[in-house]
């Protein structure tokens, strides 16, 4: 027996955490990998195992101490004879060349006992006899062994393949949870195994220490019953859940995986659930590469399916299809990506369609088109829609707000900036119309004819992209009947217009030809009531049909 100090180990970036949850007492018999205490930051909890199994003599942290790397735990009694799992087998000083391993593990459970009891301290490496049976291989159930990998008399290292088993699905190698030499092999080709079942009994050093204390009966080795296994014991976890921050794994689709237990374990401490990795070994079996590729691929794409818990986008060879050519996303292209797909994912979207009859307006524009045509300026439905945007807002502020960071608070803006989406040939971008409120039709117009050219010439400046309330996004000028424009969040509404029409509208006595111009609002339905969504519009609508109420 010895006794050893049980400390916090590498827990990655998690420094100086609070203790929230001490999961064991004085007393208690643990197993290595068994959580001890339960760990906050304020980003994630965590719990930490121990690495070791025995008896913990002495509890050194209690709830709300901070602990980091190298914390001392607990003091815990180890019994370093191998008598959790294993049975203490001869001392280089003390062995017996005469005696055949195999004899190690058919000793009686009595000499067992004794072994246990009656240790004695030596500073001398010991080695012990292991059995190494099959660990969690998911839904691998009664597989059959289709190769051993491993001879009598091998040195095996830990993780290094033992048998090779194979489903009516896949197969699969199964690796050795410990490093020593193979003495006695349990199984054979064709036998069923499952989790748990013994593949082969090994010798294991455990390496001399001052602390190291071997038994003092005679050289012979024994087996003795597995102490770590009474009542009191906790119920083991997978090693690896303990170690991980707090992810949500789907563990049915995580077990169906086919993957080795290696990999498993290396896919639980990454986090990474196995259900959404694609396997490139044989017959699909996922390996450690894939596991890194598969973060890799997250965290260049953030927010992409994987942080949303969908499978990733399967990654597809089209030139095997016919001819390709691959062309590079812009830098616009790519922003833009990242903010519309942004917004898609984090705001929940209605989009309400309406129509407004703009005969009149069209009417009243095409005349001061003539009368303006000699100054170079030309106005088009865009400046009225603008107008018309600015004093609905004003009627509906909710519409001019954006959500605070918390996402408890609305901030209501005063001010009427809108943003209109302009169409270059690197990409979408969206210059501001400043104090929109505060401009004629006249000033409106060629501030968006300036800005879309600015914009093709790629010489708009960060600042004239900046404060925008609301966007509009105008196609009419292109076509289209209607579209859901994707709100430009953190604003909370953006107004799509498609291109107007003449069709035949019933005024109460009959039907007359009207110019209609298709009207899309997509909204923030965390800000905004379905009901305002068609307040709005309709009041839009009101204002374009009828210039004349936007200078009441
Ligand atoms: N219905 C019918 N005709 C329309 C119209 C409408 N809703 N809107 C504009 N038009 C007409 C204009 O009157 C103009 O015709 P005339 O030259 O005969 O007068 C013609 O279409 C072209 O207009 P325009 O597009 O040059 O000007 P605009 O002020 O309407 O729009 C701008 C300016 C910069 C917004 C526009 O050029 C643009 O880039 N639109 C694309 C926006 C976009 O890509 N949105 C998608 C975002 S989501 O991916």
């Amino acid at each position: 027996m010895s006794i050893q100090e049980i400390v916090v180990p590498d827990i990655g970036d998690f420094d100086a955490v609070e203790v929230i949850e001490v999961l064991v007492a004085e007393g208690d018999f643990i197993q290595a990998e068994d959580s001890i205490v339960t760990v906050e930051s304020d980003k994630a909890s965590m719990e930490i195992p121990s690495s070791a199994s025995g008896k913990i003599l002495k509890l050194k942290v209690g709830l709300g101490d901070n602990i980091a790397e190298g914390t001392i735990l607990l003091m815990l009694e180890v019994d370093d004879t191998g008598a959790v799992e294993t049975a203490p087998v001869e001392t280089p000083a003390t062995s017996n060349p005469e005696k055949p391993p195999e004899a190690a593990v058919a000793d009686t459970p009595a000499k067992q006992e004794t072994a246990t009891e009656a240790p004695a301290s030596t500073s001398a490496a010991t080695t012990s006899i292991q059995e190494i049976s099959v660990p969690d291989i998911g839904d691998f159930d009664a597989v059959e062994i289709i190769e051993i990998l491993v001879a009598e008399g091998d040195m095996v290292e830990a993780e290094d393949s033992l048998i090779t088993v194979e489903s009516d699905k896949a197969s699969m190698e199964i690796p050795s949870s410990a490093t020593g030499k193979v003495l006695k092999l349990k199984v054979n080709i064709g036998d069923s195994v499952s989790e748990g079942s013994v593949l082969l009994m090994m010798e294991v050093s455990s390496g001399g220490s001052a602390e190291t204390v071997t038994p003092k009966e005679d050289d012979t080795p024994k087996v003795k019953p597995n102490v770590s296994a009474p009542a009191e014991a906790k119920p083991s976890k997978s090693p690896v859940e303990k170690l991980s921050p707090t992810v949500h794994l789907d563990e049915k689709r995580f077990n169906k995986a086919y993957a080795s237990p290696s990999v498993r374990k290396f896919a639980r401490e990454l986090g990474v659930d196995l259900g959404g990795v694609e396997g490139t070994s044989r017959k699909g079996r996922i390996n450690k590469d894939d596991v890194k590729g598969f973060v890799k691929k997250a965290l260049s794409t953030k927010g992409s399916g994987s942080s949303l818990g969908v499978a990733p986008m399967p990654e597809i060879d089209y030139s095997k299809f016919g001819e390709i050519e691959t062309l590079s996303l812009s830098k616009i292209n790519k922003l833009t990506g990242q903010f519309l797909h942004r917004s898609w994912v984090t705001v929940p979207h209605v989009t309400q369609f309406d129509e407004a009859d703009i005969t009149e307006m069209e009417a009243f524009r095409k005349q001061m088109g003539k009368e303006l045509e000699k100054d170079g300026i030309k106005i088009t439905p865009l400046a009225f829609i603008i107008r018309a945007v600015v004093t609905t807002l004003k009627l509906y502020p909710r519409f001019n707000s954006s959500l605070d960071i918390t996402g408890e608070n609305l901030i209501l803006k005063k001010y009427f900036n809108i943003g209109v989406a302009v169409d270059t040939p690197d990409g979408l971008v969206v210059p501001v119309i400043r104090e929109a409120d505060q401009k004629s039709l006249v000033e409106i117009s060629q501030e968006i004819r300036e800005f879309a050219q600015k914009a093709r010439d790629k010489k708009l400046k960060p600042s004239d992209m900046q404060g925008g309330c609301f966007t509009i996004s105008s196609l009419g000028g292109i076509g289209g009947t209607k579209f859901t424009p994707i709100v430009n969040a953190p604003e909370v509404a953006v107004l799509g217009v498609s291109k107007s029409q003449m069709q035949p509208q019933w005024d109460g006595n009959e039907f007359k030809p009207r110019l209609m111009l298709p009207l899309c609002l997509s909204y923030d339905h965390r800000v905004i009531d379905g009901a305002d969504g068609a307040r709005f519009t309709s009041h839009l609508s009101k204002m374009l049909s009828d210039i004349r109420r936007m200078m009441v």
